[in-house]
């Protein structure tokens, strides 16, 4: 994986970079967020604990809230932590 930084002359809305070298305080963050293939995701194990119960609520209402994604709280498989997980995720927690 590669970054190439450049400046566009033609761009008035460019944005400066700051190097971690320059200033640690001002420099850019990179976050990956990681899932091996090799480990299945169990649906509503918002707290990753291996089993789905009522642990997992405060988490998945907390997903909710910020709108982060997290395989385990997107319990309707659509790609994304909403409102939409809602009813499957209470569906899975009462065992339907
Ligand atoms: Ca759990
Ligand atoms: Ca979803």
């Amino acid at each position: 994986m590669a970054f190439i930084f450049f400046n566009d002359p033609m761009d008035s809305s460019e944005r400066i970079a700051v190097s971690f070298d320059g200033n640690p305080a001002e420099a850019a963050l990179l976050t990956i967020d990681f899932t091996p293939s090799n480990q299945t995701a169990l649906l509503g194990d918002v707290n990753m604990d291996g089993a789905v119960n009522f642990l997992d609520i405060s988490p998945f209402i907390a997903l909710l809230s910020t709108g982060e994604f997290k395989t385990e709280a997107d319990v309707n498989e659509d790609s994304f932590v909403n409102f939409l997980d809602i009813s499957p995720f209470i569906a899975i927690l009462s065992g339907a």
